[in-house]
């Protein structure tokens, strides 16, 4: 099992999507095993988006993810890491195939509404900065004997 890090942005949140992208999550069958809704700080958004910060989008990007709260969570499953990419879908929306959260809901690179790990050494170093041990609870779902073989 694969851990990935998952955050619905602050337009998923203030657009009412949050219900719609758990259902997803929960519908392809993936396990969440930590969750908690907050407004990340600054700081904490810089250390997240390091690799851009060179970029001419990164300081609007920190003001937009620390606008207004986020959504995160830790999703586990079999190759959860490109299953959530996956179904998050290309970065910028317009690209986005439909059938993706990003290509069913968003428009505009800059309000592309869901964060998912690109790769699993993302994920363990975005896991790290947003959550502890103490947040995730292990446990296994009814279903999963008849999502997995
Ligand atoms: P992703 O979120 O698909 O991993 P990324 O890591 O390349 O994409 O970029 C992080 C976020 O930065 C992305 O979700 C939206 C924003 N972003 C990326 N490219 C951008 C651009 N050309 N203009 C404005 N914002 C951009
Ligand atoms: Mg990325």
């Amino acid at each position: 099992m694969e851990q990935t890090f998952v955050m619905i942005k602050p337009d998923g949140v203030q657009r009412g999507l949050i219900g719609e992208i758990i259902s997803r999550i929960e519908r392809k069958g993936l396990r969440i095993v930590a969750m908690r809704m907050c407004q990340i700080t600054d700081e904490t958004a810089r250390r997240h988006y390091a690799e851009h910060v060179e970029k001419p989008f990164f300081s609007s990007l920190v003001d937009f993810i620390t606008s207004s709260p986020v959504v995160q969570m830790i999703v586990e499953g079999e190759n959860a890491v490109v299953v959530m990419r996956t179904m998050s879908g290309a970065t910028d929306p317009k690209e986005a195939l439909i059938g993706t959260i990003r290509g069913d809901f968003g428009l505009d690179v800059g309000r592309n509404l869901i964060h998912s790990a690109d790769s699993l050494e993302s994920a363990k170093r975005e896991i790290a900065i947003h959550f502890t041990e103490e947040d995730v609870v292990e446990y296994t779902k009814a279903d999963e004997t008849w999502v997995y073989e």
